[in-house]
C-alpha cells in the first residue's frame, strides 16, 4: 500500500504495472467503473477549424462509447470557463476534460473539481505546474510539446534564412499555455542559435485569424524591414499573409511566414506558397480521452504528462499531407 502510495504521489510515468489509484490518500478522486459516463467537455471558443475539430472528435467519441458528453462554450472568456466547470460540477458529472484557456484563471475549476471527487483530464492546454499539478490535483495532461513546436519552426527558419532576418511575432492567447511556450521555444533557440537574428516586435493576436490580421498590418506599418513573420498559429499566419499582401508585397518572397497547427487552410497557403512552413498541433483529442477515462476507472496508472507526436509540413509533403489536415 506504501509503495502505491508513494507512486501516486510521484506519478511517475511507467510505474510497476497493475498499480492501482489510492483515493484514499486523499489525492486524485476515482472513478466507478461503468460503461457509461456523463462527461464534461468545456470549450474555450469555437472561432477557428483547430477548436471545431477538437470538439466534433470529443462529441464522435463520446457518441461511439455512448457516453453522455456536456459540451459548453466559453466564448473566450476564462471567466465564463470557470463557471461553466462549476456548473459541470454541480450538475454531477462524473468526468471532466477540457482545455484551460489560460494557465492560471482555471485553477480554481480544478481544485473545485478535486474536492468535489470528480477526476479532470486536462487536454490541448496546461496550467501553471506551481499551482496545480498534473498527477496529483488532476489525472492528467495530453497534448502537444508546445516549447517544441517553437524550437522545430525557429530551427526551420534559421536554415531556410541561412540565419538572417527581422522577425514580427504574433503570439496566441495571453496567459495561455501554448502561446507562452510556443514564444519560449522559439525565442530561445533564435537567440541561442542565429545571432544575426532580431525579433522586432512580438504581440498577442488571440489566436484569431482576423486579430491577427489587424495586429500584422499595424505591425508591418511600424516595421517595414520586416523579413518574416513567426505566428502561433496558422489562423493568425493566414491574417497575416492577407495584410502582407494588403501592404503591396509578396508572403513567400518579400516576407517569409511560419507558424504551427498544420490546419488545411496553413497547408493550402504552403502549397500555394505564401506559408513557409507549419508544425502540426493535432486537436483530435477523443479517442485518447476517452481511452483515459477508462483506464483511469480500471485503476490503471496514468502517466501525467502525455505528449502528441507532431509532424511538420512545409514545401516538400504538403500535397501529400493535406488529406490528413484538419
Ligand atoms: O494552436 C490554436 C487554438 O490550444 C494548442 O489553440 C491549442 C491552440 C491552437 O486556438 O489554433
Amino acid at each position: 500500500m506504501l509503495i502505491n502510495r508513494r507512486q501516486v504521489l510521484i506519478g511517475s510515468v511507467g510505474a510497476a504495472a497493475g498499480l492501482t489509484i489510492v483515493p484514499a490518500f486523499g489525492q486524485l478522486p476515482p472513478l466507478k467503473k461503468k460503461d457509461s459516463y456523463k462527461v464534461g467537455f468545456s470549450q474555450v471558443e469555437s472561432n477557428n477549424p483547430w477548436r471545431l475539430a477538437e470538439t466534433a472528435s470529443m462529441q464522435d467519441e463520446a457518441k461511439k462509447r455512448g457516453c453522455q458528453l456536456v459540451y459548453t462554450d466559453a466564448q473566450s472568456s476564462a471567466a465564463k470557463q470557470v463557471a461553466d466547470i462549476n456548473s459541470m460540477i454541480a450538475q454531477g458529472v462524473d468526468f471532466l476534460a477540457f482545455p484551460p484557456r489560460e494557465e492560471k484563471p482555471l485553477i480554481p475549476a480544478i481544485m473545485a473539481a478535486k474536492k468535489a471527487g470528480i477526476p479532470v483530464l486536462l487536454i490541448d492546454r496546461n496550467v501553471d505546474q506551481s499551482l496545480a499539478k498534473a498527477g496529483a490535483d488532476y489525472v492528467a495532461f495530453i497534448g502537444s510539446n508546445f516549447v517544441q513546436e517553437g524550437q522545430r519552426v525557429a530551427d526551420w527558419t534559421i536554415a531556410k534564412t541561412a540565419g538572417k532576418g527581422k522577425i514580427l511575432e504574433l503570439e496566441g492567447t495571453i496567459g495561455s499555455s501554448p502561446a507562452n511556450d510556443r514564444k519560449k521555444g522559439f525565442d530561445d533557440t533564435i537567440k541561442a542559435k542565429a545571432p544575426d537574428m532580431v525579433i522586432l516586435a512580438s504581440q498577442s493576436g488571440d489566436f484569431d485569424r482576423d486579430k491577427g490580421r489587424q495586429l500584422a498590418e499595424t505591425l508591418l506599418q511600424a516595421h517595414p524591414d520586416t523579413t518574416i513573420v513567426y505566428a502561433h498559429n496558422d489562423e493568425m499566419a493566414l491574417g497575416a499573409i492577407a495584410a502582407i499582401e494588403a501592404a503591396g508585397k509578396v508572403p513567400g518572397k518579400d516576407i517569409l511566414v511560419v507558424s504551427i497547427d498544420g490546419e488545411k487552410d496553413g497547408v493550402q497557403a504552403i502549397i500555394d506558397g505564401k506559408l513557409g512552413a507549419t508544425c502540426e498541433c493535432s486537436p483530435r483529442f477523443g479517442p485518447a480521452a476517452f481511452d483515459i477515462m477508462y483506464s483511469y476507472a480500471n485503476g490503471e496508472k496514468i502517466p501525467p504528462i502525455i505528449i502528441n507526436p507532431d509532424r511538420f509540413f512545409e514545401a516538400s509533403n504538403a500535397k501529400d499531407m493535406l488529406a490528413t489536415a484538419f
